[in-house]
């Protein structure tokens, strides 16, 4: 596996190359495009330079998260066309720029979903939560709000205010939009870019859907073993492949997420791993903890363990830390917590290793 860390561009990020570069172990970025909305065609200038700052900082580009899906493919509109000629002259930019990797989601409307962005825990530090009961209160306009004015000014990731504008036009459009259609949609998208992954060996890698149940009465369908692997046999491409991202899976104490990352083998092309606390026995209330096992629900070990044993070499990063000693930052992307996780996540892996030697 190769450790890297998110980095979301200067100018949108308060941590920079410099600081990563000098986390241990932390050898690439995950990064994008930020400013990109859905559907906008990359330039491949702007993709070359991006590249080109994140090697002059001594990191490798490690993959994009994320090129994002416009709502018309999603829903199957009748511009999806265009929108997915778009997409792949994105990826043959990307393509011909030496990106291997790509992430993206197929959630509809909203992508990750808290109810509170800086909960104050024991320690004094403050994380990322959801509360189910919170949620049922509110509408989508409250809570598009709610994101918004915790954000301490970060535009941030998934909750682009240009988008979120149009919530009632975005509702509408997802209004006849269920499970079975969403998936047949997923299907038809990955479908037509195939070719151009396979001309470059472009790996997309499907981020699960977080948390792991409809939000809003939105359906959603990349939330459980069975669903994934569904979408492995539809499109039964080797580059057709999974963010395996521990936190949004992890949502729900039923998916066993060991056992999922073995069913997944070779098919996990980039892995977010997190801890979660569950905060009531059917997790309608959960914070996102410290990396470490002990902080939270999640068995770490056994999560790096599975990916050990199944081979993994793709990318890793750590996922959303908690804002610790003062950090001003994104909510979830701060500096300090993220490089402990990693440093607690290579530290696993060692111990792993050695221990099958
Ligand atoms: C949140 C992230 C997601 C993820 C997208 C991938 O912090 O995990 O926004 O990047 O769903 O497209």
């Amino acid at each position: 596996m190769q450790m890297t860390m998110r980095w979301f561009g200067k100018g949108f990020d308060s941590v920079t190359l410099e600081q990563i570069r000098q986390v241990p172990g932390v050898t690439g970025v995950i990064t994008t495009l930020y400013g990109k909305l859905p559907g906008e065609v990359w330039e491949t200038a702007e993709i070359t330079a991006l590249k080109a700052e994140v090697e002059a900082a001594g990191l490798h580009l490690a993959g994009i998260e994320s090129v994002n899906i416009h709502d018309a493919i999603k829903t199957g509109a009748p511009e999806r066309e265009t929108y997915i000629a778009n997409y792949i002259t994105t990826l043959e930019r990307l393509g011909q720029a030496g990106v291997r990797l790509v992430c993206y989601n197929f959630m509809p409307v909203f992508d990750w979903t808290r109810t509170e962005l800086a909960r104050k825990r024991e320690d004094g530090s403050t994380t990322m939560a959801y509360n189910q009961k919170a949620l049922d209160a509110i509408d989508p306009d409250a809570m598009t709000k709610t994101m918004n004015a915790q954000s301490k000014g970060y535009v941030m990731v998934g909750w682009e205010p240009e988008r979120l504008a149009h919530l009632a036009e975005l509702f509408a459009m997802y209004k006849d939009v269920d499970g079975e259609k969403l998936f047949a949609n997923l299907t038809y998208f990955l479908k037509k870019i195939m070719p151009v992954c396979e001309k470059y060996g472009i790996h997309m890698a499907i981020h699960p859907d977080d948390p792991a149940w409809p939000v809003f009465g939105l359906t959603r369908i990349i939330n459980n073993k069975e669903n994934i692997l569904r979408l492995m046999r539809a499109v039964d491409n080797p580059l057709n492949g999974v963010t395996l991202c521990t936190g949004s899976l992890g949502t729900n104490p039923r998916n066993d997420l060991p056992g999922i990352i073995a069913a997944l083998k070779g098919r996990i092309h980039l892995a977010h791993v997190r801890n979660l606390r569950y905060n009531s026995s059917d997790a309608v209330d959960f914070e996102e903890a410290a990396h470490l096992s002990g902080d939270g629900s999640l068995d770490m070990y056994a999560i790096m363990k599975a990916l050990y044993d199944i081979g993994f070499d793709g990318p890793i990063r750590p996922d959303h830390g908690r804002a610790v000693w003062g950090e001003v930052c994104m909510p979830g992307y701060g500096l300090y917590d993220r490089a402990m996780g990693a440093c607690y996540l290579n530290g696993l892996w060692e111990a792993i290793d050695k221990g099958h030697r």
